[in-house]
């Protein structure tokens, strides 16, 4: 029996996860969104590709949550993106509204479904997300670490000349400016970055240029886009973590996971590498960090600590 993937928001991001999830016959689909017709209108076109790219799966559009109802994925866009020269965090008052009626929706319908936000801003939306529709803090999880993990890799791939799957690495912290790219857990065909600097292969300030790139990556997108942000990285991404789940691969993936304890910190979601299989996050998997990089990651835990207590004063009901 195929799986049921619903997507609330159908906008940039949300088609684009519609299409990758059909033409990899990931499970069936259905787009909603409140503009009824947006949803309609990508459901009917992706499936009229059917016959040339030979997927099939139920596209279905909608404005109504019973058509999403006992969905096993749930991926949240729903929200508006950022305008040139707007921080992630200027979309809070907005979003944060518009989360509470998703959350809504989703508590009524699909109370068993793994869910993925990806909405903006992002640690702070996927806590308001848990609290507002109280699904199991495993089965609701942000989307951010891949994306920001995925920017790093490429740009140090343009910078070595080599393909990025010969690359891996580690995005912890906050998905903002002060997210935590992870040089002593990154590799270029098997080498430390630490190793690259000492040989010379790479100066500290060019890769402390690639990290701050990385941080920007978003901005960098929006100021070409100027209506919109970036959607094709962050649609792939959330298909990454939706796959880990529904084909229990248990990988580990960055993503913000809701933390008790781990890494010194509770009661909050930030990006940590999780195991996502059929439960969910199944596990988070602390690893070791330096000195300078525990003080990073306590910089920006602060920083979602900071911007949720901005969402509790905009919400009291998120101080329960
Ligand atoms: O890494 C990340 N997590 C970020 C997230 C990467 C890129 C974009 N990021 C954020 O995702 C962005 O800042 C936005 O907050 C969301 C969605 O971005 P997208 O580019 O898809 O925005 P669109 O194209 O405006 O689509 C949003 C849709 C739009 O069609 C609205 O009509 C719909 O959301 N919408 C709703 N759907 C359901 N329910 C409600 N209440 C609702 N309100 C708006």
């Amino acid at each position: 029996m195929r799986k049921k993937i619903s997507l609330i928001g159908a906008g940039q991001i949300g088609g684009t996860l519609a299409h990758l999830i059909s033409t990899e016959e990931l499970a069936d689909v259905v787009l909603f969104d409140v503009v009824e017709g947006m949803a309609k209108g990508k459901a009917l076109d992706i499936a009229q590709s059917t016959s040339v790219d030979g997927f099939d799966v139920n596209l279905v559009g909608t404005s109504n949550y019973d058509d999403t109802k006992n969905s096993d994925v749930i991926i949240v866009t729903a929200g508006v993106p950022r305008k040139p020269g707007m921080s992630r965090d200027d979309l809070l008052g907005i979003n944060l509204k518009i989360i509470k009626q998703v959350a809504e929706g989703i508590a009524k319908t699909s109370p068993n479904a793994f869910v993925i936000c990806i909405t903006n801003p992002l640690d702070v939306i996927v806590m308001a997300l848990q609290k507002y529709s109280g699904l199991p803090t495993s089965k609701v999880v942000g989307m951010a670490g891949i994306l920001d993990s995925s920017r790093f890799k490429y740009f140090l791939s343009q910078e070595f000349k080599t393909p990025t799957k010969n690359i891996n690495t580690l995005v912890l912290g906050g998905h903002g400016d002060t997210m935590v790219p992870l040089p002593n857990h990154t590799t270029v065909n098997g080498k430390s970055l630490k190793q690259l600097v000492t040989e010379n292969k790479i100066t500290k300030e060019k890769l402390d240029a690639i990290i701050n790139r990385t941080r920007k990556g978003g901005a960098e997108i929006i100021k070409f886009l100027e209506k919109g942000s970036a959607f094709y990285a962050p649609a792939a991404a959330g298909v990454e973590m939706a796959k880990s789940y529904i084909k229990n691969l248990k990988k580990t993936l960055p993503c913000a996971a809701y933390l008790n304890g781990e890494y010194g910190f509770k009661n909050l979601y930030a990006g940590v590498p999780a195991i996502i299989g059929s439960q969910g996050v199944e596990k988070v998997v602390e690893i070791k960090l330096e000195e300078k990089e525990k003080e990073n990651f306590k910089v920006s835990i602060n920083a979602v600590k900071e911007l949720f207590e901005a969402a509790i004063k905009i919400d009291p009901d998120l101080s329960n």
